[in-house]
């Protein structure tokens, strides 16, 4: 319904033809013989058709006008499953699906055959994916830059209750809607030596003895909502410089070959599984730099094609860097400038600082990445004498404005102990840096950030993230899409703002019974996919209580299971106690080599065995952990949660993004003051919300006194000991009552996270919860208000954002002459 408006130029009879001849070309085969996977690929290829005309008059009006680009250069792009999206944004989803239908196909069905494009972690990633798609529906000019991963983020499986890692091909049978752009390769070297060189009175810096890769992209398309814009995301690959000469009989010659075959896989090879932490691991730098060098080459060569003067630069380009990952284009850009177009120092530097900028993702130490020097200076020789260079600069700088203070050289130094400091090279080059929430980069601002902030106070600003609306409401929840449009009109797809014309209709019973049938069905949906992938039967009229999220410490879903260890308690020994009936759903994967993460899911999946086998409780409490959690089942999850679970220490969630996902399909949230929570309660009222626990400012003060002592909890809290003792001594463990005792452990001598000190608070507010969901038209109302509120969380308004305060882009119009 959403998507009639263009039905009209959609020529149904045509796409239908397109698709068995697909199926032909490619596979041989007439379409009745056809696995469901060859539907899928015969199917994108039709839609790639619709697409490469908008592609290439998109590109053509962005070189007419010479316009502004955005590059936004990230190690993750979390994109999940491109068909379904690109249908939406094309608005030719009920028109496929329909053509489908005559052909006997069923589009969801065709759907799931398409692997996710999991080349992301989390939060990072995700957030880029959507920026992708507000900068193409605003229609504006961006290409995203990242890399080519063969294997993307691993395929969790449960066995025995613990993760175990898969690789995930997921380019084994290709995908339909990238191409390879060969004619844009470039060289990327490494290692070797600087060699100078005198010509005409200059001193020229040669690298020399080095490895190379041809770095090649591959374009994806980017579709913008009903506007004929198709952006870039452009990932790349790496192959060997020198071919494979057969009849070479030069042993020499056919080594070299090999060996740079070698490093050529070896780079693009695989995503590092690692979220909100760095593993200082060297292949990783040689990543950072590979798809650096060879995007800030490319866009370098791109803008002299349309420029003559490199000095305008900064008019033209800048380059977005997502996180610490990719700051080393400060560096390369530096290199390009002075090496290659021949700028000396000064000149190249004020370019350079006025068209790199940086996002700050997080305040957790164990992910600001530190490369030693060592290691940095060998793998990046020209890069590293630059990096020198500019320190040396920076360093000097400090002392001008803080003469005799050794202290503030300690703190912002880009090099210092030994180690290259990426996050003050990202600092120290750019014109913006921001944070992700206004919680956070208030602490940036004041206490991570604090000497830089001091030094430059304007070069720092907010931008709150968002998401796409597109994705996680149009395309994820139909039903609910639908009815907003039938209240309020779809004005709400390109601007989520409208949402609040909702507020009207939350005190109206048959909208109430409406909304809440909508949740139902989503429930229902949930249920299935539950049973088909966990074997477990779970009651839909139950509270869906849902955290989904990486498994980090910081994110406390071992608060959340020791809760639910208590729920159980109480009702195993409380005669008196009842609860209305709740299932805790858990979806997150454990970094591969984060012991403690993965030994949580091994928790999580114990108590669910217990709790869910007990027949005397009478299925009061369910508990599920959904394996594989990623982009395309967290579509369906969001659509059915009751409760939205965002339970982090406070302080150390930069921002958060599921929160808004989940707020947005109407669900309140349980969760702390910290990141967006912050705003989302400011945006739905605190009474909309369930809030617990300590404030950012008093974990603060804790740690600056040195923590507190979680003996004292244990000493006076029953509760509380009781679920702590009930993980030593083998409740659920029998074959092994020492399985949990790091999780004893961990939480009994530091408790780094305050799990034990915010555990009363957050039982409280669970009980809340359980009191408000008996109450039918509150809850109706509160869940309604949450969707109606969510208009500031779409990646449109934070990407409106960064369009005029940071990167001052211009809005292209594109037409499609037919
Ligand atoms: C932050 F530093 N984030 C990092 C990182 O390495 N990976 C990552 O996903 C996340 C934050 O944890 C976040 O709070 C935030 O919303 C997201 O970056 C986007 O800014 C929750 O995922």
């Amino acid at each position: 319904m959403n998507q009639m408006k263009m039905l009209a130029d959609f020529d149904k009879e045509g796409f239908k033809k397109e698709v068995i001849t697909n199926v032909k070309t490619l596979f041989r085969k007439p379409i009745e013989e056809a696995t469901p996977q060859q539907v899928f690929q015969a199917v994108s290829y039709a839609v790639k058709d619709d697409i490469i005309d908008r592609w290439i008059a998109t590109h053509k009006e962005y070189e007419k006008k010479n316009v502004k680009t955005v590059y936004y250069l990230s190690m993750e792009f979390l994109m999940g499953r491109a068909l379904g999206n690109n249908l939406i944004n094309l608005t030719y989803y009920d028109a496929v699906k329909e053509a489908l239908d005559e052909l006997g196909f069923d589009l969801n069905f065709i759907e799931d055959q398409e692997p996710d494009a999991a080349l992301g972690n989390g939060g990072l990633g995700r957030l880029a994916a959507c920026f992708l798609d507000s900068l193409a529906t605003l229609g504006y000019p961006a290409y995203g830059c990242g890399i080519r991963y063969k294997y993307g983020m691993f395929k969790q499986g449960i066995k025995d209750g613990y993760q175990v890692e898969m690789p995930d091909d997921w380019l084994k049978d290709g995908n339909p809607f990238e191409v390879k752009r060969s004619e844009y390769a470039v060289e990327v070297k490494f290692g070797g030596y600087v060699r100078v060189e005198n010509k005409n009175g200059r001193n020229y810096f040669i690298q020399d003895g080095y490895q190379s890769v041809r770095a090649v992209p591959y374009d994806l398309p980017v579709i913008g909502y009903g506007n004929n814009v198709v952006n870039t995301l452009r990932i790349w690959d790496a192959e060997a410089i020198q071919e494979f000469c057969l009849d070479s009989f030069d042993k020499g010659e056919y080594e070299k070959a090999v060996e740079q075959q070698n490093l050529a896989k070896t780079i693009v090879e695989v995503l590092y599984p690692n979220d909100n932490h760095y593993a200082g691991k060297e292949l990783r730098l040689r990543q950072q730099y590979f798809f650096i060098s060879a995007s800030v080459q490319r866009a370098i060569l791109k803008f002299k094609e349309l420029n003559k003067d490199i000095h305008k630069l900064p008019e033209k380009v800048t380059f977005q860097m997502n996180d610490t990952h990719p700051t080393v284009a400060v560096a390369e850009l530096m290199r390009i400038l002075m090496d290659e177009e021949g700028l000396e120092w000064d000149d190249a530097w004020d370019i350079t600082t006025r068209t790199c900028a940086y996002t700050n993702h997080t305040i957790m130490a164990e992910a600001l990445e530190k490369w030693p020097i060592e290691l940095f200076s060998r793998l990046l020789p020209r890069i590293y004498q630059i990096v020198e260079e500019i320190n040396r600069r920076f360093v000097l700088k400090i002392q001008e404005m803080y003469p005799g203070n050794q202290d503030k050289v300690k703190n912002m130094a880009v090099l210092y102990d030994g180690q290259v400091k990426m996050a003050h090279l990202a600092i120290a080059g750019s014109y913006s840096v921001n944070g992700v929430a206004a919680l956070h980069t208030k602490i940036l601002e004041e206490r991570e950030l604090k000497d830089f902030y001091e030094m430059r106070p304007e070069q720092f600003n907010n931008k709150t993230n968002g998401i796409t609306q597109r994705r996680f409401l149009l395309h994820a929840n139909p039903l609910l899409a639908n009815w907003i449009t039938d209240k309020i009109g779809d004005e709400w797809i390109t601007n989520l703002s409208h949402l609040k014309k909702l507020k009207v209709y939350v005190n109206d019973e048959k909208c109430q019974h409406e909304f809440m049938n909508i949740k139902y069905q989503n429930k229902i949906r949930l249920a299935k996919y539950i049973k088909e992938h966990n074997n477990v039967d779970v009651d839909p009229r139950s509270i869906f209580d849902v955290q989904v999220k990486r498994l980090h410490e910081y994110k406390r879903q071992l608060l959340n299971i020791l809760h639910v260890m208590h729920l159980y308690n109480r009702l195993k020994t409380e005669p008196e106690f009842d609860m209305y009936p709740r299932t805790f759903i858990f979806g997150a994967k454990a970094s591969a080599g984060y012991k403690r993460a993965k030994l949580i899911i091994k928790l999580i999946n114990s108590v669910a065995d217990v709790v869910n086998n007990d027949a005397s409780i009478e299925g009061k409490i369910k508990v599920v952990f959904i394996e594989n959690y990623r982009v395309s089942n967290a579509e369906i999850i969001f659509a059915a949660a009751d409760v939205s679970e965002q339970i982090s220490t406070a302080s150390r969630e930069a921002s958060g993004t599921g929160n808004m996902k989940f707020m947005l399909n109407g669900a309140p949230t349980l969760g702390t003051m910290d990141g967006a929570n912050v705003e989302i309660v400011e945006e739905v009222g605190i009474e909309n919300a369930f809030i617990f626990g300590l404030s950012a400012e008093e974990v603060m003060k804790y740690e600056r006194e040195g923590g507190y002592n979680p003996m004292d909890i244990y000493n006076n809290n029953q509760a509380v000991r009781r679920v702590l003792t009930q993980l030593i001594d083998g409740t659920y463990a029998p074959d092994d009552p020492d399985r949990f005792r790091d999780l004893y452990d961990s939480l009994t001598k530091e408790d780094v996270y305050f799990i034990l000190k915010d555990f009363d608070s957050y039982a409280e507010a669970q009980q809340k919860v359980d009191k408000a969901y008996q109450d039918e038209k509150g809850w109706a109302k509160m869940a309604m208000l949450n969707t109606a509120c969510a208009g500031k969380f779409s990646s449109d308004r934070t990407i409106e954002e960064y369009a005029k305060e940071i990167w001052k882009l211009k809005k292209v119009k594109v037409s499609l002459d037919k």
